[in-house]
């Protein structure tokens, strides 16, 4: 036996791995028991902040699509090298079913130890085994008799087409939006804000609620995690006057309201789509927070959910807070942290942790995921007026609608001000109704007779007055300032 693959072993590990990783993907889909989705998450892990900031923040899902090929070619790897193991143990004992056997085991364990999962693992199990096997029946024609040879052949037909069957057809329905508990309030609330919102030409323009599929995104992983509200718990640890750990069912059973809230992500550039709103179901965090009694002397807690994912600010912000466990009137969808999410008044996207578990309150200050990385994201938002290419509209009459949204966290909006001069003068824009909702954006809009070229600027004024910033500064380390500019030719 050589110790250096032959092409007959490098062919038959590279199928074997490729169809095991595939044979895993159409078991799990996207999620957590799917191989490559641990393996990405110690990618991701290992990868040094200052790329992991620039690969998530500025390239985006080509970063995200750099780590997960990785993952994948690993996975791939690993699964073939269990094949390779099995196609040397065929050889020397020449018995297929052997080899078959041993690189299904083998395979098997491999997936249940990367995903704890041991169902799903049979995928990629039974896949390994049945290629390792039949790779080594193409060994040696002269080794095996031929009769011998059709009939273990059909036997693993038989066995993985059966084996894939079964497996697909256990995989579960994962469709969790369902309505979600006490939302009965989210419907008005929906057709409020959709009273409130203004009268755009615009029909890509989002209103003033985004529809779930469209709400932009921002994970530290490739793969949400997967929890199920009947399994989910928020334990409160660390500094505490009494250990409180709260269910699903504690949880809905909460006086409940129903809040437009606004996300904005400080990593987002100034005129970036990181910005979206929805109407969200869930309770008060005060009420719970002072069953706790937080102790800790730096009055400060670190919120961690389900993915790894940690970031610490004052229990005074905490205070504020809202547990979600519904998004426009849905249960949340996994993608926004589904069953609950942290959502925090007027600060940085970041503090709105999702698949919450854990909130530990400290003794002493540490830094969360982002501020390890060198972002300070944990404050309060900054205000900025958008105008994204769909709000610039050319309506019949030759005349040019720009229309946007505002957002300044808590403090609300007050003004938003149009120049089509490049900022020598300048308009007040027509506003949204004001809503009741303390942290939520508002719609603009401004119309105008072109006349050639027009450089328009935009910016806000908020609920107290001041004047959104018009020094340009870079999105890190704690978000883009300055006004959006935008050149349209006549
Ligand atoms: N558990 C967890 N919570 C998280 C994140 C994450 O990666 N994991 N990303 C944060 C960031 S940076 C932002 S901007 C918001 C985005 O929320 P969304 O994906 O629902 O829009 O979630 C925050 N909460
Ligand atoms: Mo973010």
């Amino acid at each position: 036996m050589s110790s250096l693959p032959t092409p007959r072993d490098a062919a038959v590990s590279l199928v074997a791995g490729v169809l095991a990783v595939a044979a895993s993907f159409a078991v799990a889909g996207a999620a957590p028991s799917f191989v490559v989705s641990p393996i990405d998450r110690v990618i991701v892990d290992a990868t040094p902040g200052t790329v992991i900031a620039v690969t998530i923040e500025t390239v985006g899902e080509a970063g995200h699509l750099l780590h997960l090929s990785a993952a994948v070619a690993v996975a791939v790897g690993l699964f073939g090298l269990v094949a390779l193991v099995g196609l040397r143990v065929g050889d020397s004992t020449d018995s297929p079913v052997t080899a078959g056997l041993l690189a299904g085991g083998i395979a098997w364990l491999l997936a249940v130890g990367l995903t704890a999962e041991p169902l799903p693992a049979a995928g990629p199990a039974l896949v390994t085994g049945v290629v390792t096997a039949a790779g080594t029946l193409g060994t040696d024609p002269g080794a095996i008799d031929p009769a011998r040879r059709r009939t273990i052949a059909a036997a693993l037909g038989v066995a993985g087409a059966s084996g894939a069957a079964v497996l697909a057809g256990g995989r579960r329905d994962d469709d969790p939006l369902h309505v979600a508990p006490n939302a009965e309030g989210a419907e008005t609330r929906l057709r409020e804000l959709e009273s409130a919102a203004l009268d755009v030409e615009s029909d890509d323009l989002v209103g003033l609620v985004s529809p779930i599929e469209e709400f932009y995104n921002v994970d530290i992983a490739e793969f949400d995690p997967e929890v199920a509200a009947g399994e989910w718990s928020l334990t409160f640890t660390g500094e505490t006057g009494a250990d409180v750990t709260v269910d699903y069912g504690d949880l809905t059973d909460r006086p409940t309201e129903q809040r437009a809230v606004s996300l904005r992500c400080v990593g987002e550039s100034l005129n970036g789509r990181k910005l979206d709103t929805a109407v969200w179901t869930g309770t008060p965090i005060r009420p719970l927070l002072e069953s706790v009694d937080p102790e800790g002397d730096c009055d400060c807690a670190m919120l961690r959910g389900e993915d790894g994912y940690y970031v610490q600010f004052p229990v005074d912000v905490l205070a504020d807070g809202f547990l979600a466990w519904g998004m426009n009137g849905r249960t949340l969808p996994p993608q926004h942290g589904h069953p609950v999410r942290v959502l925090i008044p007027g600060h940085w996207g970041e503090t709105n942790v999702k698949w919450l578990t854990e909130i530990e309150l400290l003794e002493t200050a540490e830094d969360g995921y982002w501020e390890e990385r060198g972002w300070q994201g944990t404050g309060s938002v900054n205000a900025v007026a958008k105008l994204w290419d769909e709000g610039i509209t050319e309506l019949d009459d030759g005349r040019v609608e720009l229309a946007g949204h505002a957002y300044a966290g808590i403090r609300g909006i007050e003004r938003v001000e149009v120049s089509i001069d490049g900022g020598v003068t300048w308009t007040d824009a027509a506003l949204s109704d004001p809503l009741p909702d303390a942290d939520v954006w508002r719609q603009w809009r401004h119309v105008f007779v072109p006349d050639g070229d027009h450089e328009i600027v935009v910016r806000t004024v908020d609920g107290e007055g001041t004047r959104q910033s018009g020094e340009e500064s870079d999105r890190m380390p704690s978000g883009a300032t300055g006004w959006v500019r935008r050149t349209i030719s006549g």
